[in-house]
């Protein structure tokens, strides 16, 4: 994780501020509305805003959203919510986890609000979910550079494992304020 953020999360971040500094109107936006507007970006920094700007801003959440203080389990009105969307918190967790194995490729799982209501949601690359208007709640990252030091090509262990670091206090005042 120390590489993942001192190597890639940095490689996002100088290539969204190089991408900006050639438009400079393109950085008087907040990250978020950049991410919803950036098709209509000029042509040369397109790209770099949709890519590095979704690295750049998955990545700050992706930290928020873990936390050392392992084996957390979600409380409050997340809790309620998740059992009438999921069936429970363990089937939340299975359908999450079945669907960040399945992405092909590199990418992202996601559990969003999605007018209201919780949604998972997988988005490949960089894509982020604030781009289709949707809030992200939590995300993982399996991008191969996510977990290959440490899982090689076992990705499933790598999601797994995962789960003992989620960072539930975030996740829940995450889903509070979007409810707002
Ligand atoms: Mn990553």
């Amino acid at each position: 994780m120390k590489l993942h953020h001192d190597k890639h999360h940095v490689g996002y971040t100088n290539n969204l501020n190089a991408a900006i500094e050639k438009h400079q109107e393109w950085g008087d936006k907040n990250i978020e509305d950049i991410l919803k507007t950036y098709a209509s970006a000029p042509d040369d920094i397109k790209s770099a805003l949709r890519n590095h700007g979704g690295g750049f801003y998955n990545h700050s959440l992706f930290w928020q959203m873990m936390s050392p203080e392992k084996d957390q389990q979600p409380s409050g009105s997340i809790t309620e919510e998740i059992n009438k969307t999921f069936g429970g918190v363990d089937a939340f967790k299975q359908q999450f986890s079945d669907a960040a194995k399945k992405i092909f490729g590199s990418g992202w799982e996601w559990l969003v609000m999605d007018n209201g209501k919780l949604a998972l949601m997988s988005t490949p690359n960089q894509d982020s979910p604030v781009t289709q208007g949707k809030t992200p709640i939590l995300g993982l990252d399996v991008w191969e550079h996510a977990y290959y030091l440490q899982y090689l090509s076992d990705r499933g262990s790598y999601v797994d494992a995962w789960w003992h670091v989620v960072n539930w206090g975030d996740v829940a005042e995450r889903f509070d304020s979007a409810k707002r």
